[in-house]
Order: structure tokens, then sequence, then C-alpha cells
């Protein structure tokens, strides 16, 4: 490991708008905490830093939506989520927030800075009022028609229908989620972040100096960089973050993802000065080493735009690595919040109680670290039964109840060694450094791997030695089995102290022990002879098929009352008269041609013959039928819809389509299967 003076370590603050679930344990703070604790272990000067990120739009949303201020949502959620990482023994040196008055200080200090220094672009442009609520609105807060699917409900930054990302000038008809009203254009300046003058820079940096940053860290960055960077805004029009410092800016906070990263900083600071230290040198010292670790979504803001900002300041490192995770699904399906599709931290300990270790070694087990990966009740329950209670557990528990049962708990002396006690013994020593190779270079699972090697070592170790068949014949054989098994189970709470913090602390109970060093890892003098050790106790209790089936009710649960809410019968429509039906010319068609239009996920071209003629129809169902599939098929059409430009393509009608709850979309088609141009009244 190249040598470091100190590591300032981060991980990414979450939002505090919601608690925190096994996606976020297993993406970010489980390996951010195996690697820090590792760290410690060594006997490095490391500060590891935690918050809450309690600025931007959703949360005023959150707020809005309650009736509540943004102040009391943080309040709440820092306070849960706080609470979750303590309970899971993530071993931050501080867990702060971004509403506080350092991080103010800290983030407007940083700004004008940049500002006086000449470090921004200042521009102009138009962006939507909201004329009745006296605002300019986000892109969250305009919603309006989708011009690629019609849908009438898109966001201003993204249609959630068709998956088009948009900006809110594209919508039809926008109106402000705030008032209803149709907002108007406005010109209003903000601060751009000119990345574009450090595209040489990062690519210097990143691509050419970073080969060594995880491939999809790295892999990520490229395509950022390969298509080529643009000033960014660091302000926004908002009254609910730290106010932009300079005359002028009445109504101006600093941009989100400005002010988060600076919170590393500002975490650092409040931790520095309640311990009574320097921050300076965790930050601004070329001999510290800074790492962030992140989730997949977080990469561009630590790598490219992060990075940016803390070289225009010209006072601080750059960080040395970013570990960045992809993401953890659930039986299958994507982790999600609002579908309550997730395995809650609190909830978790409820059903589990005291069982932190068991989730810490699964998910890192199972961290998502070079492609998302999937969390099963299934394999939660086989890993605790067959890892960690048939090999650890049993182990352990063996080695502490026959040195009760032989010696009174008093340790053996070691004998004449065997040749399998040697060979028992030089795999021991070897692990150490396989451990440590895998933690530097961020593969956690590998690691976690390592050190459950040295329980399955000492479990075949005793099971081969059989002390208590030998205990008949040879007691000093028996010495010095026992002593081995007992050095062994020493060791492991040295391995495992990043991984089962909880576990490792039980080791040292029923050992009778203090916490050792990482360096002591490999030895075989940990206990001396006649060191007395503790009453046995388990440490891990099977899990039962009831308790699984337990969880998957839980999530069977969410997933029925999701799509009994998705099932609620759409609205009835306003009444129309006669005349307004029949202006509708309806028609049966045949598709004739049909392909993906590029860079959509759901649309579809379909040439059409509508018995009067052949036209091109754009339509939104790539997600339910194949275009391949489609040929031949009777649809029924609208064929006097004023034509439209969807994706640059004329589309010349509409497909009628029925939709279920889920989404699913199926085509009207007649029962007698008529030739095309046939009038549907
Ligand atoms: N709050 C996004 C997230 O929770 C953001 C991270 C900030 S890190 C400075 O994914
Ligand atoms: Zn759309």
């Amino acid at each position: 490991m190249s040598d470091f003076k100190r590591y300032t370590v981060t991980s990414a603050l979450p939002y505090a708008n919601g608690p925190v679930h096994i996606g976020h344990l297993a993406g970010v703070y489980i390996p951010a905490d195996i690697y820090v604790r590792y760290l410690r272990g060594k006997g490095k000067d490391v500060v590891f830093i935690g918050g809450s990120d309690e600025h931007g739009v959703p949360i005023t949303i959150k707020a809005r939506n309650e009736g509540i201020t943004p102040q009391d949502v943080v309040d709440k959620y820092h306070g849960i989520i706080k609470k979750s990482f303590g309970e899971f023994g993530i071993s931050f040196d501080v867990y702060s927030r971004t509403t506080s008055e350092t991080h103010h200080k800290t983030a407007s200090e940083f700004f004008k800075k940049l500002h006086a220094e000449g470090k921004f672009i200042e521009k102009t442009s138009e962006q939507y009022y909201d004329e009745e609520a006296k605002q300019f609105l986000a892109d969250r807060y305009i919603m309006g028609t989708c011009p690629h699917c019609n849908n009438e409900e898109a966001y201003g930054d993204q249609c959630e229908k068709c998956g088009t990302s948009l900006s809110p000038l594209d919508l039809i008809n926008p109106k402000s989620t705030l008032s209803g009203s149709k907002p108007v254009k406005k010109e209003t300046k903000h601060w751009y972040l000119p990345l574009d003058k450090d595209e040489e820079f990062l690519k210097q940096w990143i691509l050419e100096d970073h080969k060594e940053w995880k491939p999809n860290v790295y892999g990520q960055c490229k395509s950022w960089l390969d298509s080529g960077l643009h000033p960014r805004a660091v302000s926004r029009d908002l009254s609910w973050g730290v106010p932009v410092p300079v005359e002028g800016a009445d109504g101006k906070v600093l941009y989100v993802w400005f002010d988060a990263p600076i919170g590393y900083i500002s975490n650092t600071i409040e931790w520095a000065a309640a311990k009574g230290k320097d921050w300076k040198p965790y930050w601004q010292d070329k001999e510290s080493k800074l790492v962030h670790f992140i989730g997949k979504d977080n990469i561009v803001f630590h790598c490219i735009i992060f990075p940016s900002m803390l070289k225009a300041h010209g006072d601080y490192i750059l960080p040395d690595n970013v570990p960045g995770n992809e993401f953890l699904n659930l039986e299958n399906d994507k982790i999600s919040t609002s579908k309550n599709w997730a395995v809650w931290l609190h909830e978790y300990l409820v059903d589990f109680p005291e069982k932190q270790d068991v989730l810490r070694y699964v998910l890192a087990a199972n961290m998502p670290e070079s492609k998302d990966n999937d969390f099963t009740w299934k394999d939660f329950q086989a890993r605790n039964n067959n890892e960690l209670v048939a090999i650890f557990g049993n182990f352990v528990n063996r080695s502490a109840v026959l040195t009760q049962k032989y010696y009174d708990g008093k340790v053996p002396a070691l004998g004449e060694l065997s040749n399998y006690d040697k060979e028992t013994i030089t795999e021991l020593e070897s692990i150490k450094g396989k451990i440590e190779k895998s933690l530097e270079t961020f593969r956690f699972r590998e690691a976690l791997k390592e050190a459950m090697a040295l329980a399955r070592l000492g479990n075949k170790y005793l099971a081969d030695t059989e002390p208590w068949k030998v205990v008949k014949i040879d007691t000093v054989r028996v010495e010095t089995i026992m002593n081995i098994s007992l050095q062994i189970t020493a060791n492991l709470s040295i391995a495992f102290e990043p991984f089962l913090p909880f576990t490792t602390e039980k080791i040292r109970t029923i050992l009778n022990i203090d916490k050792f060093n990482w360096e002591q890892l490999g030895a075989t003098d940990l206990l001396p002879a006649g060191h007395v050790v503790a009453k046995p106790f388990l440490l891990f209790d099977k899990i039962e098929d009831a308790e699984i089936e337990a969880q998957m009710n839980k999530l069977l649960e969410s997933k029925k009352l999701n799509e009994a809410k998705n099932s609620v019968a759409t609205p009835a429509k306003a009444e129309m008269t006669f005349d307004d039906f029949t202006k509708l010319d309806i028609r049966t068609g045949t598709i004739l041609e049909a392909e993906k239009v590029p860079k959509t996920k759901k649309l579809l071209k379909l040439l059409v013959d509508t018995g009067i003629d052949k036209r091109t129809v754009v339509s939104g169902i790539a997600e339910s039928y194949k275009a391949e599939d489609i040929i031949g098929k009777k649809v029924s059409i609208l064929l006097n819809l004023a034509p439209r430009k969807i994706k640059g393509i004329e589309s010349q009608g509409m497909i009628l389509m029925a939709e279920n709850h889920n989404g699913e979309l199926g085509f009207i088609s007649n029962e007698k299967d008529f030739n095309s141009g046939s009038v549907i009244s």
C-alpha cells in the first residue's frame, strides 16, 4: 500500500427525505465502513465523514405534499438515518448535516472565493416563472404534455411514461404545480462553472493518471469526457438552500450538488473543532489520501464536477480514488421507495434484533461492485445458516466449549507440531496479505471471502484433527490442537473486525481479550498458555423458514398494495355530444412495416394500410410489442388526427390501444377480422 500520512474517507450524504435501506448500505456505507475499520486497525490517521444532504428540490416537494416545512422534513429523516447508521455500526467520526451553520458558512465562502476570482461565468437565460406564486419554477415544479408520447403528466425534467429526458421548455401546455397557473418565461441570471475549460485537465487526470479506478467508474467518466463537457449552473431560483452570497442574488440558492460535496469539508471542520484538531491537512495536504465512497448515480458529481470545483478553489487536494458501486436489487426488482420495495434498516432490526452482522455479511458478500446485484431472502437465510452458523459459529463455539471441557477454560500450551499443524499455520499466516490486497483495491467481496477462508480453515482443522477422539489416547496432542484452534479464533477477531464488528466484539468477550491491531493478524501467540477464557455463547443462530416466509409475505403485500394503487380506475372523462364522437374517423388497418425509433425506449415507427392509403404512424408501444412480431396485425386507427412530428418523424394518425394498470398495452382489433378501411363507429 503506497503510504499516506492520513486518510480522509467520505461516504455520499444521503438526502434527508426518507429512511435508508439495504441498497444504501450495500452500495456505499458498508464498503466505506469496512475500509476505515481496516485503516484504523492498521493504526492509520483516518477520518470517516458522513452526514445528511438536506437541500434540493425533492425535499421542498415532500414538505409541500405533507404540509410541513422543509426543515421539518430534514429534522425527521436526519434523525432516523443517523440512528440507523449507528445501529448498523457504520463508524463515522462525524455525522452532521448540510443545514448546519458551519456548512452554510463553508459553502458560502467557497462560492465567494470562486466568484471573487472570476471562476464562474454569469449567464442570463429564460426560465419559467409562476406569477401567482411569484417564483421561478424548478423543473420538477412544472408539468405538462410530453411532446413525444402525449402523456399529460410529464415533468419538466423527464417524462416518466416514455422515459425521455426533457427541459421544461419542451412541455406542451406547461402548468405550475404550485398554483396550477400557466407559467411565463422570464429572464434569470445564474452562475456557471465552466467545466469545458477543465476538459483537458480532467482527461489527463482521470483517463491517464487514474487508470486504476474501478472499471465502472472509469468507464462512466470516459463517456462523459468523450461526449464533451459544458458549463454547469451552480445556482438555482429557490428559497431552500444556501443563499448565493453575492449582491443581487435575492431568491437564489446554491445548486444542491454544489453545496453537498462541500458538506464533506464542513463536517470535517466540525469534527476537528470538537477534537481540537486542525482540519486543513485532511483536505489540503498532498500526503493525505482522499477517497469518496458513492453509488453509481453520483459518479459524475464526484469525479468531474467536485474535482473541478476543488481545482478552481486551488487550496485542495483531489480524490485519490472514487470507488463507486452499482445498484443492489431486491428479489429481482429495482429497489423503490415509492413502491415500498425495499428492506428498511429500521424495520430489519425489529424483525431480526441484534442481527446487524448477518445483514452486513450478506450485503458485503453480494456487494454490487462491478454490476448490479440481487438481494434475496433465500440467499440471506442460506448464507446465515450454511456459512455463519455452520462454519464460523460452529468453529468458534467448538473451540471455546472444548477448552472449557478439557481445561476449565485455560488456554493449553502448544506442543510439538505435526505437518498438518504446520500447513495450517502457513495458511493462517498467508491470509493477512490476501485480505489487504483485496481491501486496498476496493474488492470487498473478495476480501470477505479471504476472511471467511480463515473460519473455514479453523473449522476444517478441528473436524480433521478430531480432538474429541484423540483425547482418549493422547492428551498432549490435544493440547496442541486446542491451542492452535484458539489462536485461529483469536485471529478471527482481527480478520473480521472490518466486516462484522459486533461479532468480533463477541469473540473478544468469549476469549476474554482486548482488541488486537491489524498487524497481529496471522500470529500464533495471541493467547498465552494459561490465559483464562470466558463461558462460551453462540455467535449466530439458525434462521428458520418461517422467518423468511414472513419477509417474503411482507414484500408480497407491498406488491399487492401497489397493484391495487395502480389499478384504481382512471376517472371518467367529461360528457360529450354524439356530434363530437362522429368527428372521429376510426378505421381498421393493417400494420405493414414496423421498426424501432432509434434512441427511444417506447417508440415504434409503423407503416399502416388504412384501406384508403398507406401512412406512417409513430406509436409508443415498443415496451409491449416487438417490431418483428406485429407485421400483419389488424389494428384500429384514428385517421383524422392532425399530423404531429414525433422524434423528427411525421406521425399521421394514432393506433388505438388498451392499457392495463401495469402500463401494458394491447391492440384494439375487430373480432371478425374485416379488411383494412372498415369504419369503426
Ligand atoms: N444526496 C444523492 C444521493 O443520496 C446525494 C449525494 C450527495 S453526496 C455529496 O444519492
Ligand atoms: Zn413521454
